[in-house]
């Protein structure tokens, strides 16, 4: 029985999207700007279609919260599709008399072909609805409480775009922080979030601006990198003793679940497979009293358990598959060769990425402190914390017998 789960339902251009989140303890406090601060974070960004202009999404949240607090019971949260008032015939949930055209032609990399396989439609438009991207609005939700939740254990998440396209937007951030060398992080992040593209080089978002506005030009889309960063962790969470239990492998699963994600990186990840030894392990040293690593390139994470150090992941997103320059498709009404469909789309949806990056990792993240503290009340689950916490050092010097010098 897993501590913290959350299930979400809801189509692209249905009624509402909905999500019910179930374990969080009693008493939380609920920041419901907060909520919505996510969800304005994740609509935003350069490149995004004419949907983003259409929707303004909100939470409304209709159980489990009491006078602004939770109360231990499931958390039932809604966000309402306002595109829904254009479609509502073509998504009527009741049968309707009116013709309704079908769509016969997938597009290549979205799930369009694989969807109406699977499942045994006539339609493509039933596969399309809930492939959307439109489906992680609520995950940010979840992602949104998780991190309200994480904060009682001071840990922080963040992210920014690497590259759009294969141009460069924050510069050499990601390895900076794998070397643990100095850098400005605040004011970093603070770049990052001012950015339209969520890059902290300013002098390179005109570039990559560009890049975007030539791609639309010709019908094109485009990818990128993004990574998330999480700061605050303790040491000892996560586990090497089961597969299902590694931190590791739980991100990068949960990052790997978004939308046109294709690939993660844990720390150092690919990089770890071309550098001996001596340049890819953290050496172990003693800063303030305190046991910590010179560098972290393990991205925070060793032997499937969280070592202290902050939480370092990258991943990369796969350009949006709805092109108007389309590529060669099959007309699945007629079996011939023909051009993929075009409709609305956006055309850059990285920065949007980061964000929903940064909230499943949230919501890993709670999962496996909920695991480790648990507690049905947040008094239970601060207190379990702090004891753990504060027995880390005491612990390994009456073990080791090491003393106080
Ligand atoms: C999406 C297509 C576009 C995106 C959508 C994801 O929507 P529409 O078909 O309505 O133009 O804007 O993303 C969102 C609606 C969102 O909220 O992120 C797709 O096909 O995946």
């Amino acid at each position: 029985m897993s501590q913290i789960r959350y299930l979400t339902a809801g189509e692209s251009h249905g009624q509402s999207l909905v999500v019910i989140i179930e374990g969080f303890p009693a008493n939380l406090k609920i920041d419901f700007q907060q909520i919505n601060k996510e969800l304005a974070r994740r609509q935003s960004g350069y490149g995004r279609g004419g949907r983003m202009k259409i929707e303004t999404d909100k939470a409304e949240f209709i159980a489990g919260v009491r006078f602004g607090k939770t109360t231990g019971a499931p958390i039932a949260v809604l966000v309402k599709n306002k595109d829904w008032e254009n479609w509502g015939t073509k998504m009527s949930v009741q049968a309707v008399e009116e013709a309704i055209e079908k769509i016969v032609i997938p597009r290549p990399g979205h799930a369009d072909l694989v969807g109406v396989t699977k499942y045994d439609l006539d339609d493509i438009r039933n596969s399309i609805e809930r492939s959307s991207a439109r489906e992680t609005a609520v995950r940010v939700v979840a992602g949104a409480i998780a991190k309200q939740l994480l904060k009682q254990y001071g840990v922080e998440i963040f992210s920014f775009v690497e590259s759009i396209g294969g141009v460069e937007g924050s510069g050499d951030l990601y390895q900076k922080l794998l070397n643990k060398e100095e850098v400005d992080f605040k004011n970093l992040m603070d770049l990052a979030e001012a950015s339209e593209l969520r890059v902290n080089e300013p002098e390179q978002e005109t570039h990559l601006k560009e890049k975007i506005r030539d791609a639309k030009k010709e019908g094109n889309t485009l990818g990128g990198t993004f990574a998330v960063i999480a700061k605050g962790l303790i040491t000892g969470v996560g586990s090497f003793v089961h597969y299902d239990k590694k931190l590791d492998a739980a991100l990068s699963h949960s990052i790997m679940s978004i939308n046109a994600v294709k690939g993660v990186e844990v720390g150092a990840g690919f990089a770890t497979a071309i550098n001996p030894g001596s340049e890819v392990h953290d050496e172990i040293i003693i800063s303030n009293g305190s046991i910590i690593r010179k560098t972290n390139r393990a991205g925070g994470i060793e032997g499937g358990t969280s070592n202290g150090e902050d939480i370092l992941l990258r991943a990369a997103m796969k350009p949006i598959a709805t092109l108007m320059m389309p590529l060669k498709s099959v007309d699945l009404s007629t079996f011939t060769e023909i051009d993929a469909r075009r409709e609305r789309s956006d055309f850059t949806a990285v920065p949007a990425c980061a964000v929903i990056g940064e909230s499943v990792v949230a919501w890993a993240l709670a999962e496996f402190y909920s695991a480790k503290f648990g507690g049905d009340s947040i008094k239970e689950t601060v207190e379990n914390f702090r004891n753990y916490k504060n027995s880390i050092h005491s612990g390994l010097r009456k073990n080791f017998g090491s003393h106080e010098s």
